[in-house]
């Protein structure tokens, strides 16, 4: 692997990723202790170092929309972590309906659709737009494994590449779309060979290996950015948790979950950063009560916003009936 990445890069990547890991932590505490104002939670858990290595890659305004459920890696594209945690449990709304950073063109967030998948022309159409004005920004679309099967995206991805749009697609392949895993909805072994379907390249990368997608987006990026066209990335990780949290996940075999723990991103990096020479124990402490003093007067704030009324979400989002 190329090691000319700066050492300020480096721990950057180790910060968010960490940041990453303490605002899902934050989300479930909130959760278990009754204040989200959603019924269900999804999780992110072990998937953080995706997301972060994409962000670093971006600049403010390029379009980049995650995995659904990594919205809460969306600070390392500039979004405060008191909004992104507000939005979660939802405390804030905003007059154009949902949830506040879900739609922020300032940092090229376009919005999530709730179909899942059904978001990726407003993506691409961004793609063109910007291809139109001439600007240099770039798309970054990504899908879970499931998501990625939507006719919508398979449609997205045959209008970039005859359009030649600066586009980097990426699955998010985690090994599962709720209860079904993704080797029986794939009959191929390396899921980034659908690309040449598409007519563009693509190739697949440990998810779990933040330097080596980091590397991997950069080159991606690079080339969508310079006219190259699009392409897909194939990040292969592990969903940690239930498909939200309180699911059975009967559907699991024994002893996955364990051997996917060993993998996790976050040790993986730190160990690696130590053996570099890079960090120590007391780097390690005062980063981490950086990170947990920033996200808990976040969490504060968030919870300090009065929840809305049913009454007054509805106004917000639909209007007046
Ligand atoms: C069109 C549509 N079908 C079903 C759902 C319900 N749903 C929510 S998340 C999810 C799983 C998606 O799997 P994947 O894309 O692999 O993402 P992951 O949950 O693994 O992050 C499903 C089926 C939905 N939101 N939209
Ligand atoms: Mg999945």
């Amino acid at each position: 692997m190329n090691m000319d990445i700066p050492k300020e890069t480096l721990l950057m990547l180790y910060r968010n990723l960490l940041t990453a890991r303490r605002i899902d932590e934050k989300h479930y505490e909130i959760y278990s202790a009754g204040g989200s104002g959603m019924p269900w939670l999804h999780r992110g858990i072990g998937q953080e170092a995706v997301s972060i290595a994409i962000c670093a890659n971006l600049k403010k305004d390029d379009y980049f929309k995650p995995c659904f459920r990594m919205r809460f890696c969306l600070f390392a594209k500039g979004l405060s972590i008191k909004d992104i945690i507000a939005s979660e449990i939802v405390r804030d709304i905003i007059k154009d309906g949902g949830n506040s950073f879900y739609l922020n063109p300032e940092y090229g967030i376009l919005g999530f659709s709730g179909s899942g998948g059904e978001d990726a022309g407003f993506y691409v159409g961004a793609a063109l737009s910007a291809k139109m004005r001439k600007t240099d920004q770039i798309t970054v679309y990504v899908n879970g494994d499931g998501f990625s099967n939507r006719g919508s995206v398979h449609e997205a991805i045959v209008a970039a590449v005859a359009l030649n749009l600066p586009v980097v697609f990426m699955i998010e392949n985690n090994q599962y779309a709720m209860g079904t895993r993704s080797q029986n909805s794939y009959k191929m072994d390396d899921l980034s060979d659908r690309a040449k379907g598409y007519g563009m390249p693509g190739e697949s990368v440990d998810g779990n290996d933040i330097l080596a997608i980091y590397e991997v987006v950069k080159k991606h990026v690079k080339r969508a950015r310079s006219g190259g066209g699009p392409s897909l990335i194939v990040a292969e990780t592990y969903r940690l948790r239930g498909h939200f949290e309180g699911d059975p996940q009967i559907y699991r075999p024994k002893g996955e979950v364990e051997e996917w723990w060993k993998k996790d991103p976050l040790p993986r990096y730190q160990k690696k950063l130590m053996d570099m020479g890079l960090l120590t124990d007391a780097d390690i402490n005062r980063i981490e009560a950086e990170v947990k003093n920033e996200i808990n007067e976040a969490a504060e704030a968030a919870l300090a916003i009065p929840r809305p009324s049913y009454e007054d979400h509805v106004k917000t989002v639909i209007g007046d009936l």
